[in-house]
């Protein structure tokens, strides 16, 4: 049985509207509404996982630096022994001459995750640090 629907209609600036269209061609979205679908409950679990901070969370971080940035490669290590509760498993992929690409699997108190997301993303040579809840 198909799951039933409501018709929403959004007033949206034209530019957005542009970027949306793009996503929706490049992904091969047979329409903007599943694409704002997926916007949504992405934008809905992100939400989720802010307002349960204090429950047990699970999910990974992504991270992308240059390893030659003074210091980065200790800071990382110190930073992610710190919090050895929380990380369930870590792997490496050097991604390019200079960049690495890191997945943190985590599971632990949203807070501490969200700490340890914001301890990672103001370090100096960072160029992208992504939290994913599941
Ligand atoms: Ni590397």
């Amino acid at each position: 049985m198909a799951k039933r629907v409501e018709r929403v209609s959004l007033t949206l600036p034209h530019d957005l509207v542009a970027d949306l269209d793009a996503v929706v061609d490049e992904r091969e979205y047979s329409s903007r509404s599943k694409a704002v679908r997926d916007a949504l409950r992405a934008f809905l679990t992100e939400h989720d996982w802010e307002q349960n901070a204090a429950e047990t969370q699970r999910g990974s971080i992504a991270l992308v630096y240059d390893h030659e940035a003074t210091g980065i490669n200790d800071r990382l290590l110190e930073i992610q022994h710190d919090v050895a509760g929380v990380i369930v498993a870590t792997q490496h992929v050097h991604f390019d001459a200079h960049r690495c690409l890191e997945t943190v699997i985590v599971e632990g108190p949203g807070e501490e995750i969200r700490d340890l997301v914001s301890t990672l993303s103001s370090l100096d040579g960072m160029k992208h640090v992504q939290f994913t809840p599941v």
